[in-house]
Parts: C-alpha cells; sequence; structure tokens
C-alpha cells in the first residue's frame, strides 16, 4: 500500500524517519517480513499518519485522526494478508506507541499533550478492531441502485462504450440528469474507492473507471447546455494538491443542469490564482473542495484569503467535500456562508438565497 502523499516537509520527512529506525529496532522480524518496495510503502505510511495528526493537532480536532486510524487498519489488513489480521493491527498499535514518544520530544507541550490524546484514541480503535462497515451498508441503500451496479459492473469490465450507453438510454427513458450524477456516478465512485481500500480491485482498474467516468461525463455536455440558464454563475476548485477533483466537478455539472453557469477551475491552483479568479469573474458563489483530511487547514486559509482580498459583497462562499463529514461544523466556524453533503443541497440553499424559482421542478 502506498499513499504517495506528495506535501513531506522536511519536519515530518525527518520525524517520520526516527519513527522508522525505532520501529524496525523494536520489531526486527520486520526488516525481513518486508522487503524493500514495503518498507518503501511503510515509510510512505508513516509520513501520512504525521500529516494527519498534525492536522488533528493544528485543527484541534482528535475525528479526523480517529477516522483515519480506522481507514487505515481496514486498509493494510487487506493488503497484507500474509502477516494476518493481528500482527498488522499490533504493528499500528506499536507504531502510534511510539508516533507519541516523538510527539513529546519533537512537539511543545501542549501540542504534545493533544497529539497523546489523539493517539491514545488510535491505539484503542486500532485494538477494538472495528471496521469502516457503515460505509458498506450505504453502499445499496440509494436510490438508482440497479442503474448504479449496472454502470459499475460494465466499468469493472473496462467497457467504456457499454457505460456509456447504459447512461444514454437511462437518460433517454427519463431518468434525470441529476440522478445520473448523484446516485450513479458518485455512487459508483464510492463504491469503486471502496474496492480499492478492500483490496478487490487494483489501482489501474480504479483509474479506469474514473477516467471513464470523466469522459462520458463529458459526452453529456450537449445535454446539459441545451438546458434553461438562470443567470447565476459558480466558481469552483479544490485546494492545495487535492488530485480529488472529479466532486467538485460534478457539483459544477448538477449546477449546470439547475441553469447556473459554472467556472470550473479543477486541481492544485496557488491560493492567489484563486482569489485571482474570483475577483476576476465576481461569481455569484464559489465552491472549494476538500477531499483528504490533511488539506483542510489549507482550506481554511483560501477562504480566509477569499474573504480578506476579494469584494465578496455580491459572492456567497460554500466549502465542502469527503474530508467535513469528519468535522462538519468547521466551514461555519470558518465564517463560510455554507456547506452541504452533496451538490443537489447547495443547489436548493442556492435557490433560496439567490431567490431562483424553478416551476414544474423539484
Ligand atoms: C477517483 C479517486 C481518486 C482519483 C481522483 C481523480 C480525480 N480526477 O478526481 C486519484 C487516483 C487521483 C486519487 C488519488 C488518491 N486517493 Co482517492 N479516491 C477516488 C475515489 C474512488 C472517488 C472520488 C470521487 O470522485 N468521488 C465521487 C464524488 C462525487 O464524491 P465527492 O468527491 O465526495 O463529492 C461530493 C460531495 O463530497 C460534495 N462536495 C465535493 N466538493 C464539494 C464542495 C462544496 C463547496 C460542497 C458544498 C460540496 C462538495 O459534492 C459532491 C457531489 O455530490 C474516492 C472514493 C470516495 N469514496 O469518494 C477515493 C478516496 C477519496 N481516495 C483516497 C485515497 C487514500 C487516495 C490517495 C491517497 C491514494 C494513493 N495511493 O494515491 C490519493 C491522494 C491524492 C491526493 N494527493 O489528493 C481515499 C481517502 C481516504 C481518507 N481517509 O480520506 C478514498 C476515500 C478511497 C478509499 N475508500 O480509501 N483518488
Amino acid at each position: 500500500m502506498s499513499l504517495m502523499i506528495v506535501d513531506v516537509d522536511d519536519q515530518i520527512r525527518h520525524w517520520s524517519q526516527v519513527i522508522f529506525d525505532r520501529q524496525m529496532e523494536r520489531q526486527p522480524q520486520l526488516q525481513y517480513a518486508y522487503d524493500t518496495r514495503r518498507k518503501r510503502r511503510m515509510m510512505e505510511d508513516i509520513q501520512y499518519n504525521l500529516e494527519l495528526l498534525r492536522t488533528a493537532v493544528q485543527l484541534d480536532d482528535p475525528r479526523i485522526f480517529e477516522d483515519h486510524a480506522q481507514w487505515i487498519a481496514d486498509l493494510l489488513i487487506h493488503r497484507m494478508q500474509d502477516l494476518g489480521e493481528d500482527a498488522v493491527r499490533g504493528q499500528l498499535v506499536m507504531h502510534y506507541e511510539i508516533m507519541q514518544e516523538a510527539a513529546v520530544e519533537f512537539l511543545e507541550a501542549d501540542e504534545a499533550g493533544m497529539a497523546r490524546k489523539v493517539l491514545d484514541r488510535a491505539v484503542q480503535i486500532t485494538k477494538a478492531g472495528n471496521s469502516a462497515m457503515a460505509e458498506e451498508s450505504q453502499r445499496h441503500a440509494v436510490p438508482q441502485a440497479e442503474l448504479k451496479e449496472q454502470y459499475l459492473e460494465k466499468l469493472l469490465a473496462s467497457d467504456h462504450r457499454g457505460a456509456a450507453k447504459l447512461i444514454e438510454n437511462a437518460l433517454d427513458g427519463g431518468t434525470p440528469l441529476s440522478d445520473i450524477y448523484m446516485h450513479v456516478f458518485a455512487a459508483a465512485m464510492a463504491d469503486v474507492g471502496w474496492l480499492w481500500q478492500r483490496g478487490q480491485i487494483t489501482v489501474d482498474k480504479e483509474h479506469y473507471c474514473t477516467a471513464a467516468t470523466q469522459n462520458i461525463m463529458a459526452q453529456l455536455y450537449p445535454r446539459i447546455f441545451a438546458l434553461p440558464r438562470v443567470g447565476r454563475t459558480i466558481l469552483a476548485c479544490t485546494v492545495g494538491n487535492e488530485l480529488h477533483e472529479m466532486g467538485i466537478r460534478m457539483l459544477c455539472d448538477v449546477f449546470e443542469v439547475y441553469g447556473w453557469d459554472s467556472i470550473y477551475l479543477g486541481a492544485s491552483l496557488p491560493p492567489d490564482a484563486i482569489t485571482a479568479s474570483v475577483s476576476e469573474h465576481c461569481p455569484d458563489l464559489v465552491a472549494l473542495s476538500v477531499t483528504m483530511p490533511h488539506y483542510l487547514p489549507l482550506g481554511r486559509d483560501v477562504l480566509k484569503a477569499l474573504q480578506t482580498d476579494c469584494d465578496l459583497s455580491r459572492t456567497k462562499v460554500a466549502v465542502g467535500g469527503r474530508a467535513f463529514q469528519l468535522a462538519p461544523e468547521l466551514p461555519q466556524q470558518w465564517g463560510a456562508d455554507v456547506t452541504a453533503d452533496n451538490a443537489v443541497d447547495l443547489v436548493r440553499w442556492a435557490d433560496k438565497v439567490f431567490g431562483i424559482s424553478r416551476p414544474g421542478r423539484e
């Protein structure tokens, strides 16, 4: 397993090396059990754990690391089945204990105290053996579940054309475009993530499903652009090196379905490019998206930059994305105008705030 987190700074790099060396010292059997590739991945995982710990401490919010501890245990148990669940849990527990020692050595007293608290919870969670069953139980409880399953099946069979045809037929048969986005594309992508996490599909399949869905979304634009317009504009992007831009792109497309014009900036924008674009376009609504929890502090900073550098007298700002599921009150604390769990909920909010009426539509 590799998490390939790209934002590793010198402090995290140094700290990771110390933790890695200590764990190898205390569990010398890992020297033999792990080949070079697994050792490299272990180092990357340590770096990712530290990023997440830093985020939880910075935001003073232990839930961020709790969720991560559960997720990484689940991921590693499925990726390292040759070692067995107990051994993987044992290695993680030792890892968190070593992180606790390092926290005392490397952090200021108040931060170290918080880090220890967070890591105590991680140890408990890892020992308790909770798994991410909640997400699994949601898998089949959605509208359009059958269509979503058929779509996923086509994608997993690498049948891009078949998947596209399925969507065309559903639309021709009257399935609303917003249902296709929310209950087919988004739900299928969540399942793809779940299958990857559980080691049931490889990363190439995950990438194929992503690319195919992006292509199929692009084929829908002629239908979407033909819909009536409401004269409002949304500008949207992700923050930092967050590569998960498909969710915010879906959000823009859903706004287009409801008649908004969208200025979709994608991923990897420096904060001043976002503020410059908002100043240039003066959109009615800005939407910032964060998926990976360690970009939450940057999300907060970008929001602050918008609030200080841009004239927002005619612009509302929304922040959202998967990372906020862990801490749903953050957007309000940061002074965002709104957050929402999904694109359609945000459209409903925007309809009210901007006084848009849609006779004959939900
Ligand atoms: C596709 C995908 C990728 C693609 C992204 C491609 C792209 N162009 O977007 C790639 C391959 C790049 C990728 C990389 C990684 N990924 Co990934 N990825 C996914 C996957 C399978 C689907 C994402 C998606 O599009 N979902 C569908 C959309 C519609 O959902 P959404 O983003 O949540 O958006 C909806 C809402 O959140 C909301 N929303 C979104 N933004 C906003 C903004 C506002 C203002 C509002 C109001 C609402 C809102 O509206 C959207 C529509 O309703 C998810 C699984 C999942 N459950 O989502 C994993 C997932 C997010 N990835 C994960 C991981 C771990 C990674 C990597 C670290 C893995 C790796 N080894 O490379 C890297 C990190 C890259 C990085 N630095 O950012 C994990 C995250 C786990 C965690 N603890 O947070 C997940 C959950 C997979 C899993 N189950 O383990 N990934």
